[in-house]
């Protein structure tokens, strides 16, 4: 059933109930018909807010919004949050101008006539808008099933390809206890683990690998991207070296390059991992989630990026990336 459906059903039921005051028929049946037009509109307005106020202020996270944006495309949400506010808008007016009308007539007939045109067009702006209620209801939804990540703690995101060793190094740093496996797409979703520097407490995300392509990404993927992209204070990038996850060093280093070139604001921590398997030095950090190797020395650099990253005191850059239309 259409959205439109249920809330005109409700809409027209409850005008219908409209118990008028008045003396004389004429003026009874006047105030009636108003009634139904000032009730039906303002409960229809009511469903359309109600479906809107998910996004409305203080708006969506920037993680939020770009985990919707890159599922659903840029300028959905947006797109249909408008429409649905022209449609409260279009109502709103129609109804003032509906009453207007009806002070003007003076006939049961007329009345009646103007409750059923009113009607009419109350239910076709209704209906014009249901694909964007439907639209609204989907990323509602959608966002309730993902992990709810605190817009004013720092976030350091583990990302990488598939199987270098991501979550096992979050079991390492933070209380999460992700699953670890010897085969790639482990992880489907973000998961959230804490962690804390001494200082601050931190949100550690777990995220799923990331292939280096720029087209046909997968949910989980999109999930991850969506993660650096938007929730990241900073990002831990780790390389495997041993290529022992199945993928070319050359393929993750792409990845690498790609992403610090788009998101040249967001500092970058790059650690060569499963250093127990590989003799050759590196000019990166060496960590072994399985020895401990380069734990201690990956938590400071974590801690010194995070405090020069932090705004002076005084400055609003602490405050959460949050927008509305
Ligand atoms: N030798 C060694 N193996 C490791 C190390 N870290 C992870 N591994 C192994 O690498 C495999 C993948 O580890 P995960 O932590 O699941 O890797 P991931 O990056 O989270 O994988 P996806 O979630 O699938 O992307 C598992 O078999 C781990 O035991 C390490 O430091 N040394
Ligand atoms: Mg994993």
């Amino acid at each position: 059933m259409p959205p439109s459906s249920s809330i005109l059903d409700a809409a027209f039921r409850k005008a219908f109930k409209a118990v008028p005051h008045g003396t004389g028929r004429i003026d009874r049946a006047r105030r009636r018909a108003s009634l139904k037009v000032i009730r039906s509109g303002a409960i229809v307005i009511r469903h359309l807010r109600g479906a809107d106020k998910r996004f409305a202020k203080p708006g969506l996270t920037e993680f939020e919004e770009t985990l919707v944006e890159n599922r659903f495309g840029r300028g959905t949400l947006d797109r249909s949050r408008v429409r649905v506010q022209r449609a409260i808008e279009r109502i709103r007016g129609m109804s003032i101008e509906e009453q207007r009308a009806l002070r003007r007539a003076s006939s049961t007939e007329a009345f009646g006539t103007l409750v059923k045109r009113f009607y009419g067009r109350l239910a076709s702006f209704v209906r014009e808008v249901d694909p964007d209620l439907m639209n609204l209801d989907e990323i509602g939804r959608f966002l309730k099933s993902r992990p709810q990540l605190d817009p004013g703690t720092p976030t350091v995101v583990i990302a990488g390809f598939p199987n270098v060793g991501k979550s096992s190094l979050v079991a390492r740093l933070s209380t999460a206890n992700p699953k670890v496996a010897e085969y790639p797409f482990t992880t489907l979703a973000i998961e959230v683990g804490h962690a804390d520097l001494g200082f601050d407490r931190l949100q550690i995300l777990d995220t799923p690998g990331v292939l280096d392509r720029t087209s046909h990404h997968s949910d989980a993927e999109i999930e991850a991207e969506a993660a650096v992209e938007g929730a990241a204070t900073m990002v831990v990038f780790l390389i495997d070296p041993s290529e022992s996850c199945g993928y070319p060093i050359a393929d993750q280093e792409r990845l690498l390059a790609r992403w610090r070139e788009e998101l040249p604001n967001v500092p970058f921590i790059v650690v060569a991992t499963k250093s127990d398997l590989v003799k050759e030095p590196s000019e990166r950090l060496r960590v072994s989630a399985k020895t401990g190797e380069g734990i201690g020395e990956l938590r400071a650099e974590i801690a010194k990026a995070l405090a020069s990253s932090r705004p002076e005191p005084g400055q609003s850059g602490a405050t959460p990336h949050v927008r509305d239309i």
